[in-house]
């Protein structure tokens, strides 16, 4: 069986208000390219389909009309799309069964009772248990051991078994997300890989945007990571992985293709900081024709100037670089620092960040539990956010 696995292509981000439909329909088209040559029995869509879990409707007619020309490209491959927790797990599963027409399984939720809607056989080719968005209290006790148990009554022939989820597991390298902010990466909602039982010749992952093998002397459960980078940590190679798996009990073999980036993500300068003066002496020298977002890092000793942003930004005019933000260190943190922030500085600091100033000028202690219960806070806050779209 030959799996092409892909995940968190997050259609319909914007940059810093930058509209990016370019870029996915470009990473699109690559997808297709791909697809041509490589001729996969399944593609793998592992979670984070769409940034939101309210796309706009030309960011729905971009995926509909990709996956119509994806099928088109290999009409034998079956594309199984589940979603993850940037989606909305019903808004996924509306088109369901007519996608099916052209071999597209679009899974959004958990279905506790019907194990086969998670189960899909490719004839002659092998079986894939898909699982959306998982996280310790959407996944009922023993739930990937039933899954897999049913593939082994019905994987007469041993065929290859591929089992796909969207979650975090412990161990991973979260490289690329901030984990004060992206608190369904931190760890709170993440597995123990010996959670998912044994029985898989290959776990799929999507939610980490590194592409990396997990650890676990096997070689066999990876995340794929983006295709196009969604922040700018995601200082590293994008791409897709393509799966080979012989039969049941091989070790799959994996080779990555990667994708290009018509307009790349770059970090000025591009390690470590530069002074004020220096990070602009840098922007203004940037080629005027190379397209790409900009992210200035810049030490400060207390605050840049209000007008920092317009003054840097001023210096892209007659370039096709775009100005994204300026993020800005400070040398040393004063504890009893007490000045007020101004609306942009509140926005572009960590909320942790924050709730651990206000302790400080309260006289308390920021400490690991502050900061577990903070976070679980923020998860919560988060949840309630997602269930009410
Ligand atoms: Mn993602």
């Amino acid at each position: 069986m030959k799996i092409l696995h892909t995940s968190d292509w997050h259609l319909g981000h914007t940059l810093y208000n930058y509209d990016r439909t370019e870029e996915q329909q470009d990473m699109l088209k690559q997808m297709v390219d791909i697809v041509v040559e490589q001729k996969p029995d399944v593609f793998l869509l592992c979670g984070d389909v769409y940034h939101t879990s309210q796309p706009s409707a030309s960011v729905q007619t971009m995926l509909a009309n990709a996956l119509v020309r994806i099928h088109d490209a290999h009409p034998q491959m079956a594309i199984i799309m589940t979603a993850g927790n940037h989606d909305s797990g019903s808004k996924h599963e509306i088109f369901r069964i007519p996608w099916q027409a052209l071999k597209v399984y679009a899974i959004g939720q958990i279905e506790k009772e019907d194990f086969d809607k998670h189960i899909i056989f490719i004839p002659g080719k092998g079986y894939v248990i898909a699982i959306p968005y998982a996280y310790e209290r959407n996944i009922p006790e023993g739930f990937f051991k039933q899954l897999l148990d049913r593939v082994a009554q019905l994987n007469t022939e041993g065929l290859p078994v591929v089992m796909t989820a969207h979650t975090t597991v412990k161990g991973c390298d979260f490289t690329g997300h901030d984990q004060a902010t992206d608190l369904t990466v931190g760890g709170i909602d993440s597995f123990e890989i010996e959670k998912f039982g044994d029985g898989f010749d290959y776990l799929a992952l999507g939610h980490i945007h590194r592409e990396q093998f997990v650890h676990t002397g096997k070689h066999n459960v990876r995340y794929c990571g983006t295709p196009l980078p969604v922040s700018f940590d995601e200082q590293f190679p994008h791409s897709v992985s393509i799966v080979e798996i012989g039969k049941h009990g091989d070790t799959p073999q994996v080779e990555k293709i990667e994708i290009v980036n018509p307009k790349p993500l770059v970090t000025l300068p591009t390690e470590g900081l530069a002074t004020w003066d220096g990070a602009k002496e840098l922007l203004s020298k940037y080629p005027n024709d190379i397209p790409a977002y900009i992210r200035l890092n810049v030490q400060i000793e207390d605050f840049l100037p209000a007008e920092a942003f317009a003054e840097a930004a001023s210096l892209t005019v007659g370039k096709q670089c775009r100005l994204c933000h300026i993020n800005t260190k400070r040398q040393s943190v004063s504890r009893s620092e007490t000045r007020v922030m101004t609306v942009q500085e509140f926005q572009e600091v960590d909320p942790i960040e924050i709730a651990i100033r206000y302790a400080e000028s309260q006289g308390i202690t920021f400490d690991d539990d502050m900061e577990k219960m903070f976070k679980e806070v923020m998860r919560m806050v988060n949840d309630d956010e997602r269930n009410d779209k």
